[in-house]
């Protein structure tokens, strides 16, 4: 069985994020995602977000090419959350392009493009928060 990682904050899910997951499971056969708590958002990211991690979590379960959701906690779990789940693929948007090449020692790290004009931070400001 071949496993796909990827890690995000998956606030006001949209349909670039699922673009991303179904390519991501594409990849594989299990797809994991590690989904950044609440605390991890706001520390290391400045991020508020919308939805509760546990509201996060909800909804990426209901989504047909998401396997697991573990919690994204830190910077520096992917090595071994790599290793811990046997990961064969780690992935995420060209966004982070080049920023986890350090995990080619482990396992095969794709980048793949990001879904261009929509993002939470959009949708915020055009909802006018
Ligand atoms: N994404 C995308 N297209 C968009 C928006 C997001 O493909 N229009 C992808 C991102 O590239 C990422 C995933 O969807 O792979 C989740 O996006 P975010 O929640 O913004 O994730 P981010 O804050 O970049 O967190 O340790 C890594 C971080 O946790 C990644």
């Amino acid at each position: 069985m071949k496993k796909v990682i990827t890690y995000g904050t998956y606030d006001l899910l949209h349909y670039g994020h699922i673009n991303l997951l179904r390519r991501a499971k594409a990849l594989g056969d299990y797809l994991i995602v590690a989904l950044s708590t609440d605390e991890f958002n706001w520390n290391e990211k400045g991020k508020k977000c919308y939805f509760t991690y546990e509201q996060r979590k909800q909804l990426l379960e209901a989504i047909r090419y998401v396997d697991l959701v573990i919690p994204e906690t830190c910077w520096e779990q992917k090595a071994r959350d790599v290793d811990e789940y046997k990961v064969d693929t780690f992935v995420i948007g060209d966004d982070w392009e080049g920023k986890f090449d350090f995990l080619k020692q482990q396992c095969e790290v794709v980048y793949l493009s990001r879904t261009p004009e929509i993002s939470s931070t959009q949708i915020k400001k055009d909802l006018g928060k």
